[in-house]
């Protein structure tokens, strides 16, 4: 483990072994298609959400339906949602609401992207490798809960669980950030590029998470700019 500051703590109500780690040049590998490994992020917002961010990057060749970040409330498991349909779609759900952001075809490489949401206005913005796609509006007026399972790798249809297989990842994921604002434009491209970013509820470099199931945490193969 060496100089991986790692520490191990049993949380109360979800029994299980969680570490909190700087994750930086690393990435989760869902190694099996498909797949019922997941990752469950803490954190924890004081109080609902009015406006928020989401950005991770992921790696994959699936063309099949899947789930990228799950946000559940025991009210609403699509309380945040990130999917991706098809390889030219993707989708962003607000308190079970959705909007659909068409995307060019990936070319087989990482993928970066932001969605944000504000409840005064109902906008929601998607970014793409550091680019904005037309916004679009969900939600107005609504607030996202607070107390909520947030999961990587499988998407949620109950509060911590109701999967479907044929909706998980497989693939790398990384540079997980949960904001609760609406980060500025050049904020958005500062997560692209991965550059110095504003304090987040859900941090990269200091992920509290839990893993269960086939999913490990590996060193990156190579910088994900394609430099
Ligand atoms: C949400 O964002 C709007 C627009 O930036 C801002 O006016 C408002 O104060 C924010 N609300 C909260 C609770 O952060
Ligand atoms: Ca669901």
């Amino acid at each position: 483990m060496g100089s991986l500051r790692l520490w191990l703590a049993v949380l109360a109500g979800l029994s299980g072994v969680t570490a909190q780690e700087d994750l930086y040049r690393k990435v989760f590998v869902f190694r099996t298609d498909p797949s019922d490994a997941y990752v469950v992020l803490r954190a924890k917002p004081e109080q609902p959400l009015l406006n928020f961010t989401v950005c991770l990057r992921s790696y994959t060749d699936l063309t099949r339906p899947h789930s990228l970040f799950s946000y559940a409330t025991k009210a609403q498991d699509n309380e945040i949602l990130l999917f991706k349909p098809k390889p030219t779609e993707y989708r962003f759900y607000v308190g079970g609401k959705s909007v659909t952001f068409r995307v060019p075809e990936s070319r087989g490489d990482w993928e970066h992207v932001c969605a944000s949401w504000e409840s005064a206005t109902g906008i929601a913005e998607f970014w793409l490798n550091g680019k904005p796609r037309p916004r679009k509006g969900l939600q107005r007026g609504y607030a996202v809960g607070a107390e909520a399972v947030i999961m990587l790798g499988q998407e949620q249809d109950a509060f911590g669980g109701g999967f479907d297989v044929y909706n998980s990842f497989t693939g790398e994921l990384a540079d997980v950030h949960l904001w609760d604002v609406g980060l500025s434009p050049d904020k958005m491209r500062a997560a692209y590029q991965s550059l110095r970013l504003p304090p987040a509820l859900l941090a990269w470099r200091s992920l509290s998470y839990e893993t269960k199931g086939d999913v490990v945490v590996k060193p990156r193969l190579r910088e994900v700019l394609g430099r």
